[in-house]
């Protein structure tokens, strides 16, 4: 098949990946603006190489018209999380997910590969719309802790380096390295909940803030600068208290000034 033939092949996956790539930040700020947890850390999408497809296919005897349909990271997502705790519970919210249809799990995550490789891999179908109609094509979603990607890049690279053939003492080490990573991941683990108390509360204060914010810059626009002074002195100093509870306070009653002046925050859009 002719190179120019392939790179039109890879447009719906690129798509596809694009969208996904969107989707799954839109998520990541859902969580945040609501205050809540997000179980995602970080997004990263890519499609495959079409010398990395043909290398694939070369090694695991596919033939050119079924490569589309065996090799199944052509387009390839990839969830960072904090915790492992976040890993099912990323694939669960996958699950309840109108735009995709599971095909199969591969679940590293449980039975790591002899190489040490951590990772939970759900191959999903994903349908994209193209000037020629809807195309149902296979995305790789790898879900995995910040900990065990760190341990996977390296080891990529020395599998590039290396061209497959680590050296056994450079393995060893890697080996020791993947066992390392699963004790930070099992310690982490441990301190869960108090971590997530801790981002939880700096999420809201944030989103308080913002909102306090907002509120004074519309009130400038409105009521009396020197009220509105006064109102921002105060939002200092209950700010420099540190005092969550006080912050939210105050923020309700800024809400009822404002409404009065008909002044009440609106979120400056991102666009
Ligand atoms: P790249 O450069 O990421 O595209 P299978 O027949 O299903 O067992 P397959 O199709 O290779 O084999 O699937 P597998 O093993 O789930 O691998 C899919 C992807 O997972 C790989 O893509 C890697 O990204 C990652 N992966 C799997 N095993 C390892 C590993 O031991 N180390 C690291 N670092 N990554 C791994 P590609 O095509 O290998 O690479």
């Amino acid at each position: 098949m002719e190179i120019q033939l392939w790179e039109e092949i890879l447009h719906p996956y690129e798509l596809a990946v694009k969208e996904l790539t969107l989707k799954f930040k839109y998520m990541i700020k859902e969580y945040h603006r609501q205050g809540i947890y997000c179980p995602l850390q970080e997004v990263n999408g890519r499609v495959k190489s079409v010398s990395s497809i043909l290398e694939k296919a070369q090694k695991k005897k596919i033939p050119f018209e079924d490569i589309e349909q065996e090799v199944e990271d052509i387009a390839g997502i990839r969830l960072t999380c904090q915790f492992q705790e976040d890993i099912l519970k990323m694939a669960e919210i996958i699950g309840e997910r109108s735009d995709m249809e599971l095909k199969r799990v591969k679940d590293y995550f449980t039975v790591p590969k002899p190489s040490g490789y951590r990772s939970y891999h759900l191959i999903e179908y994903y349908t994209v719309e193209t000037i020629h109609g809807p195309k149902k094509l296979q995305v790789e979603i790898q879900i995995r802790t910040m900990a065990m990607d760190f341990w996977a890049t390296i080891e990529h690279s020395l599998q590039y380096k290396y061209k497959d053939n680590i050296p056994e003492h450079v393995r060893s080490r890697l080996t020791g390295a993947a066992d390392a990573i699963l004790k930070l991941d099992d310690e982490m683990s441990s301190l869960r909940s108090e971590i997530i108390d801790a981002q939880n509360n700096s999420q809201i204060q944030a989103n308080i803030v913002t909102e306090i914010l907002n509120n004074i810059q519309n009130l400038y626009k409105v009521a009396n600068k020197r009220e509105v002074i006064k109102i921002q002195d105060e939002f200092y100093h209950i700010y420099a208290s540190g005092n969550l509870e006080q912050l939210a306070r105050f923020s309700r009653e800024l809400d009822i000034i404002a409404e009065g002046y008909r002044a009440q925050s609106v979120r400056p859009s991102n666009f």
